[in-house]
């Protein structure tokens, strides 16, 4: 609840992402299941967050792994039931954890009865709720727009003698939010998950809900605030929810629209600034650009910046979509201290942060070196269009080791058991590289593990107000091997300071950083920073709690 100082409860509590697919098999299908989460749940209680963000559960076809779905009020059957959902609430509710659901409602599965109606007949109510075009006056399509998975935008169908636009691939049909009874519809549905006791939703590419099609504006068109200002006024308006929104396209220069205190929208919104800057301008995600830690730093204090007194950070480096952060932001060869380092950075700034999971144990990616390894719809199809336009299958090969969403999908690594304690079954996709060492059991049988790190960068959060309100300000920021920052509150100061690289560092800190007091994050051993000059050993990690140091 909003208290009298505005605190939130989600101010001080940390995220744990769940792709429930690839978490834990309860029934040896070779797929994550909804009660294999709740069997899990001991190990999340243990590291201490305050939600899990529930990748789709939804019924679907899976064309997409669930952000295809053909009936928003059930859930998938190779997930389990809806008593199941519901046990897994009350469960978590039990440990304090509540459940945020993934809300995927710029689309819908093209097997959605919704859309079996509407591309029965244009009379149909249902027709209007999709983005129907004519064909171009000599037949095809009506235009040249492409679908984000490959293809065409324009899905054609014969029944109406219409193409419908489908803005990720033609499993996924566009809804269109311009119809009012679409929008209550969603609304509704949003009430009957949060009448089962949820505590918010994760809104799935929510900048694309106003687009203009015929203009190509697809982030944040013109109606897109309009339209969560109604779905605030309909759902959330009053409830104890947390809502973040997931958006590409948001800037700097907009942020505020969705998240800033007064506008009755969302709490934060996951911005990509920090992933997009990594990306080849012309070949995207599968061209990766090196790591480039002055230009990161750069992006992460921005935002700091720009979020500093309203609107709220969602902190996080990687998710279903994304590398693992070892290996895209770390180091496969300090693996352990490169995952402590980058959760020390991340943690420790002013925002909400969110784990994904298997990050708490360091995982990295997949590994994976032949196509026939690869099940994500976005790989394969941007697969067969690279190689039809003559890139070598050993080129995209390359990129796709490195930025395949699948390399986040892998199963969950348990223990060095059978398919890494996954499931009894044949996994869906196949294990990332490493597993027998690198799993839940054998991490916390090491004292100096990264679950043990995690576990007590949640606690800092729940415990120290420095944490979640003190002022930031970075330091050091043109240097390419150090990340460094202080946060600030009232007479204390808490300096952070980590080397990203595989190189030791000496580097002269400025007086604000100069703290002496308690060393809350160390991980190589107690360092003076009050000297003034620090030697950091490759992916070591800092965090001191003193007094400002008088001027
Ligand atoms: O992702 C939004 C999105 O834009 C991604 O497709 C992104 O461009 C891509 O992953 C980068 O590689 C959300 C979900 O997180 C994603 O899993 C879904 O596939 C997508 O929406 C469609 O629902």
């Amino acid at each position: 609840m909003q208290t009298a100082t505005g605190a939130r409860w989600w101010h001080t509590a940390t995220g744990y992402q769940v792709y429930p697919r690839s978490f834990a098999d309860s029934d040896g299908d070779g797929m994550g299941d909804v009660p294999g989460i709740t069997g899990k749940l001991d190990h999340l209680a243990d590291l201490g967050i305050g939600f899990i963000w529930l990748s789709p559960v939804y019924a679907s076809p899976m064309a997409d792994n669930g952000y295809d779905i053909s009936d928003y009020r059930d859930i998938a059957p190779e997930f389990g039931t809806l008593d199941d959902f519901d046990r897994l609430v009350a469960q978590a509710h039990a440990r304090g954890i509540g459940i945020v659901m993934d809300l995927v409602v710029n689309h819908c599965s093209a097997a959605h009865p919704w859309f079996r109606a509407a591309r029965a007949s244009r009379d149909a109510p249902e027709h209007d709720w999709f983005i129907w075009r004519d064909p171009a006056p000599g037949g095809g399509p009506p235009d040249d727009q492409r679908a984000c998975f490959g293809g065409s935008a324009w899905l054609w169908v014969p029944e109406v003698g219409r193409y419908c636009y489908c803005h990720f691939s033609p499993e996924q049909v566009d809804l269109n939010w311009d119809t009012p009874a679409l929008r209550a519809e969603i609304y509704d549905m949003m009430r009957w998950w949060v009448g089962r006791g949820i505590a918010g939703f994760r809104m799935d590419v929510i900048s694309l809900i106003g687009k203009d099609v015929d203009a190509r504006i697809y982030e944040e068109g013109p109606r897109l605030h309009a339209y969560l200002q109604e779905m605030h006024r309909e759902v959330l308006a009053g409830r104890d929810l947390l809502t973040i929104g997931e958006s590409w396209g948001v800037s700097r220069d907009t942020a505020l629209l969705y998240c800033g205190r007064d506008r009755g929208e969302l709490d934060m919104v996951f911005q990509f600034t920090h992933i997009l800057e990594g990306w080849d301008e012309v070949l995207g995600k599968w061209r990766p650009r090196p790591f480039d830690l002055v230009a990161f730093k750069r992006v992460m204090d921005d935002w700091q910046e720009t979020l500093a007194d309203d609107g709220w950070n969602a902190l996080f480096l990687s998710n279903h979509d994304l590398p693992r952060q070892v290996s895209r932001y770390g180091s496969e060869r300090y693996r352990k201290d490169s995952a402590k380092a980058l959760a020390t950075v991340l943690h420790l700034m002013k925002g909400t942060p969110f784990v994904y999971q298997g990050e708490e144990i360091g995982m990295t990616n997949a590994g994976f070196t032949r196509i026939d390894q690869y099940r994500d719809l976005e790989t394969l199809g941007h697969y067969s269009e690279q190689i039809a336009e003559g890139v070598s299958p050993g080129a995209f090969l390359e990129g796709a080791a490195r930025f395949s969403r699948d390399n986040s999908r892998t199963p969950m690594q348990w223990n060095a058991g059978e398919n890494a304690g996954f499931t009894s079954g044949t996994p869906w996709i196949g294990l990332a590289q490493g597993w027998p060492e690198v799993n839940v059991a054998a991490d916390r049988a090491d004292p100096g593990g990264v679950v043990a790190h995690y576990r007590r960068l949640i606690a800092m959060r729940k415990e120290l107000p420095i944490v979640v309100h003190g002022r930031y300000r970075p330091f050091l920021r043109g240097n390419a091997q150090v990340m460094a920052y202080t946060r600030s509150l009232g007479a204390e100061v808490l300096a952070v300071i980590a080397n990203l690289s595989e190189e030791p560092c000496m580097v002269e800190l400025p007086a604000p950083m100069r703290v002496s007091g308690e060393a809350l994050v160390a991980t190589h051993g107690v360092r003076d920073l009050s000297a003034g000059e620090v030697t950091l050993a490759p992916y070591e990690a800092l965090a001191v709690l003193g007094p400002e140091a008088a001027r």
